[in-house]
C-alpha cells in the first residue's frame, strides 16, 4: 500500500496511519483522548484557551507544504498522528543487525529497551508544557503568545506521537505507559517528570526562550539519532516531529537575541557603554547582559544533563541493537558498529577535568553531546555580534561542560564555568556570579508584565524582523478572549 502524505479526518483523530481500519489502536487511542483534553484543559490559564490563536496545524508530511495557518482556540487543536513516508528499501543503519531490513514490528528482544526510550521521549513533551503553562499570561506581545501556543501544541502533539507507538506496539503495558504520561507531572513531590530538566521551573519569557534554545536542541538531537533508529515507525516518527522542532529553536534564538537588541538598544540611548553597571542597565527596564549570560549557563548545563553519562552501557547496548543510531548516522564513514574504535570522553581523574580515550560504543552519549555543543554554539556567535555592533564590550560564553552538572563524571563537583576545581567554600562564594540569584529572578519577573496590543512589545524585548506566516507587523496573532 502506498503511504499517505494527506492527513485523513475520518475519525476523531487526524493521522496518516488508516486509524480507521486499525480498530483496535483507535480505541485505545479514543480511550487515552479524554484524558489528554482534560489534562491541556486544566493546564492552560481558561481565558487564554477561549481566544483565537493564529496557529499553524500540520495537515500532512509533504515537505513542500504540511502545514495550514488559521484562526483556532487551542482545545480545537487537531492533534494528529503523523508518520514520515516510509523509505522503500530501508536497513537497520547501525549496531549488530546493521544492513538487515528495518523492523516493522517491535523486536521481541529490544522490547524493554525500545519501550524505555519512548517513555522517556514521550515524557519530556507534556513536561515542557506544563513548565510553561503560566507564560500566557505574561506574554510580552500577542506574536510571542502566539509562539508560545505554538510550541506547547506542538509538544502535546508529540506527545500523542509517542502514545500512539506504545498503544500500537506495547500491548496493555504501553496503554499503562501511555496513562502514566498523563499522571506524572512537572515538579510533583509522588510522580515528577522522569529527567532533571522538566521539573524545573519556566518562571519567565527569558527562561522559556533559552529552555527552547537549549533543551529543545536536546529534543533535536535525541529525535535525530532516534530517527536513525532500526525500528522504523520510531524513526519514521521522529523525522516529523523533527520539522516541528525547527520553529521551537527559532523561538529561542530569535526570542533571546531579541531581548539583547532590546538592551543593547536602550544602553546606548542612554549613553551607557559598561555592561557590568547592572543597577544602571536595569533601571532602564532592561535585563542586563551579565544576568542573560546566568541564564545562559543555567539552561546550557541543565540541557547537558540530558545527555546521560558519557561513558554509558544503556547507550551502547542501544546502539549495538540498532535501536537508536548516531546523529547523522548515514553520513559518517566508518562500519557503523564500533567494536573496534574508540572516542574521546570528558572525565574528572585526580580532581582534574581530563579527556580520556575510551571505547566508542560506550561514548554513544558523550558524542551525541559533542555534536550538541557544537550545533548550540552558531547562535551565541550570532547573539554577540549584536552585542558587538552596538560597541558594547561583552562576550556570552557557554560555560565549561562541567560547570553545575548533576549527572555524568562532573555531578556536584564545584567547578566553575572556566573548568576549575575550587573548594567548595570558594565555589559557594562564586555561585551567584555564575548562576541566577532569587534577586536576579525578583527584577526579571517585575518587567514580566503583559503586553497585549497589537503590534505592541513590552520594553524589555525588540519586536522581530519579519512576521509568522508573513504577517505586517500589527497582526493580531491572537484575539483575546475577556473574560
Ligand atoms: N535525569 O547510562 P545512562 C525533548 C539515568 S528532550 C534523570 O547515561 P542512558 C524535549 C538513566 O535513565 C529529549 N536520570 O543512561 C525538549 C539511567 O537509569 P537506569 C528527550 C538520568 O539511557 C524540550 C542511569 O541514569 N528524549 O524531546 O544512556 C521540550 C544511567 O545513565 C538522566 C530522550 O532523552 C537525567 N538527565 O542516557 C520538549 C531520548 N540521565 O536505566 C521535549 C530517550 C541519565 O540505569 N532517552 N539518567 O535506571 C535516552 O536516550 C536516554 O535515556 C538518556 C539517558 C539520554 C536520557
Ligand atoms: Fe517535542
Ligand atoms: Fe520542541
Amino acid at each position: 500500500m502506498a503511504d499517505v502524505i494527506n492527513v485523513s479526518y475520518d475519525t476523531q483523530i487526524p493521522n496518516n496511519v488508516n486509524l480507521s481500519s486499525d480498530r483496535k489502536v483507535l480505541k485505545a487511542l479514543e480511550k487515552w483522548h479524554p484524558g489528554y483534553l482534560d489534562w491541556w484543559n486544566r493546564l492552560i490559564p481558561r481565558n487564554l484557551q477561549q481566544s483565537m490563536v493564529y496557529l499553524r496545524t500540520a495537515v500532512s508530511v509533504d515537505p513542500k507544504g504540511w502545514a495550514k495557518f488559521d484562526y483556532l482556540k487551542m482545545p480545537d487543536y487537531r492533534w494528529g498522528i503523523l508518520l514520515a513516508p516510509r523509505l522503500e528499501g530501508r536497513t537497520i543503519p547501525c549496531g549488530e543487525h546493521k544492513g538487515q531490513p528495518a523492523w516493522q514490528e517491535v523486536p521481541g528482544e529490544y522490547r524493554n529497551l525500545l519501550k524505555r526510550l519512548i517513555v522517556i521521549q514521550g515524557d519530556t513533551e507534556p513536561g515542557s508544557v506544563e513548565q510553561q503553562r503560566f507564560l500566557g499570561l505574561t506574554a510580552p506581545s500577542l506574536y510571542d503568545m502566539r509562539n508560545l501556543f505554538q510550541v506547547n501544541v506542538e509538544e502535546g502533539r508529540h506527545l500523542w506521537a509517542m502514545v500512539y507507538l506504545l498503544q500500537k506496539y506495547f500491548g496493555k503495558d504501553g496503554r499503562e505507559e501511555a496513562d502514566d504520561l498523563l499522571r506524572r507531572s512537572s515538579g510533583s513531590d509522588e510522580a515528577p517528570r522522569m529527567l532533571g530538566a522538566f521539573n524545573q521551573e519556566t518562571p519567565d519569557w527569558l527562561s522559556f526562550f533559552m529552555f527552547t534554545y537549549f533543551t529543545d536542541r536536546d529534543g533535536k538531537m535525541q529525535l535525530e539519532s532516534l530517527a536513525q533508529s532500526g525500528f522504523d515507525p520510531l524513526s519514521r516518527t521522529c523525522r516529523f516531529m523533527l520539522t516541528e522542532e525547527a520553529h521551537h529553536m527559532f523561538v529561542g534564538e530569535t526570542g533571546v537575541g531579541r531581548i539583547i537588541q532590546a538592551t543593547v538598544d536602550a544602553m546606548t540611548r542612554a549613553g551607557l557603554t559598561d555592561a557590568s553597571d547592572i543597577n544602571k542597565v536595569r533601571d532602564l527596564s532592561v535585563i542586563d547582559l551579565p544576568t542573560i549570560q546566568k541564564k545562559l549557563s543555567l539552561h546550557y548545563t541543565l540541557s547537558l544533563d540530558l545527555f546521560g553519562q558519557e561513558i554509558s552501557t544503556n547507550a551502547a547496548n542501544a546502539f549495538n541493537a540498532g535501536i537508536k543510531g548516531r546523529y547523522m548516522e548515514s553520513r559518517i564513514e566508518d562500519d557503523h558498529l564500533l567494536k573496534d574504535s574508540t572516542y574521546k570522553v570528558l572525565d574528572f581523574e585526580n580532581n582534574q577535568t581530563v579527556e580520556r580515550e575510551v571505547s566508542a560504543l560506550k561514548a554513544i552519549n558523550m558524542r551525541l553531546r559533542d555534536d550538541y555543543v557544537k550545533d548550540a554554539e552558531g547562535g551565541i556567535g550570532r547573539w554577540n555580534k549584536i552585542i558587538n555592533k552596538a560597541g558594547i564590550d561583552f562576550e556570552l560564553k557557554l560555560p565549561h561542560q562541567a560547570f553545575n552538572r548533576k549527572i555524568g563524571a562532573f555531578a556536584h563537583k564545584p567547578i566553575d564555568p572556566e573548568g576549575q576545581l575550587l573548594s567548595s567554600e570558594a565555589y559557594s562564594a562564586g555561585l551567584s556570579d555564575w548562576l541566577p540569584t532569587t534577586s536576579d529572578g525578583d527584577f526579571i519577573e517585575s518587567l514580566m508584565q503583559p503586553c497585549y496590543e497589537p503590534g505592541q512589545y513590552a520594553r524589555w524585548i525588540a519586536p522581530p524582523r519579519v512576521g509568522i506566516d508573513n504577517k505586517p507587523g500589527d497582526f493580531e496573532y491572537v484575539k483575546l478572549h475577556m473574560a
